[in-house]
């Protein structure tokens, strides 16, 4: 049995914790919400909050990568004829700054390819890492990642990255309902609004954890095998 402090339980559930069978998913780390003239700072939202995670994230990676975890990132963005971006998405974004597919200081927002999109440098993901490109908030809906993760035999996820309360929280509840076992690290996420992290952080811990179990960069620091 291995395991690593979590709350409301030890995770994972089944003490099966291996670098074979577990993966670090780091999402949407992206310029368009974290960066400066990004999509969330062009809606005037504090970066500081979105920012929060990344030192705590570049610890765990390095220590993950050492130990040989498997290592995907996600992007949240579009095509750049805009085919794949719902009517409603982008008029809904239009409604606060800069609109998804508009032309802002860092390229149009959320579109594939433009500098708003890349991932940070801090956490830029290396040539053998599996990246993610999806057109939603969550990390399943229209892309590979279920393909990847069983063909890999991945059974436990790690989830870290923005935001908390809409991406994070997507791709935990569809992995969920996968049958993968979730671990989220409370200090490796961050929201637009604090109130809302805490929110979502406190929502995977009801009825004996319904969505997984959560933990913190330290104890992955700690404790991972
Ligand atoms: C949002 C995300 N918040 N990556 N995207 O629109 O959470």
């Amino acid at each position: 049995m291995t395991t690593i402090n979590a709350d409301p339980y030890p995770w994972p559930y089944n003490g099966d914790l291996k670098p074979e069978n577990t993966a670090l998913i780091i999402i949407d780390m992206q310029t368009d919400f974290c960066g400066l003239g990004g999509y969330v700072d062009s809606m005037g939202y504090d970066l500081e909050l979105t920012r929060a995670p990344i030192e705590p994230i570049q610890s765990v990676l390095t220590h993950m990568r050492a130990k040989g975890y498997h290592i995907l990132h996600t992007r949240e963005g579009h095509r750049p004829d805009l085919s794949d971006l719902p009517d409603n998405k982008r008029w809904r974004s239009r409604q606060v700054g800069v609109g998804i597919g508009d032309a802002g200081p860092c390229g149009k927002v959320l579109v594939r390819g433009e500098p708003g999109w890349e991932i940070i440098d801090e956490l830029r993901p290396e040539p053998n890492e599996v990246i993610i490109d999806k057109p939603g908030k969550g990390s399943f809906y229209a892309t590979d990642l279920e393909l990847i993760l069983r063909t890999r035999d991945i059974q436990n996820i790690i989830l870290t990255g923005i935001t908390t309360d809409v991406c994070v929280h997507t791709t935990m509840r569809e992995a969920n309902d996968r049958g993968l076992e979730c671990l989220i690290l409370e200090d490796c996420c961050g929201a637009t609004d604090q109130s809302n992290h805490q929110a979502a952080i406190r929502m995977i811990k009801m009825q004996g954890g319904v969505f997984g179990s959560v933990s913190n960069s330290q104890a992955i620091l700690n404790e991972l095998p």
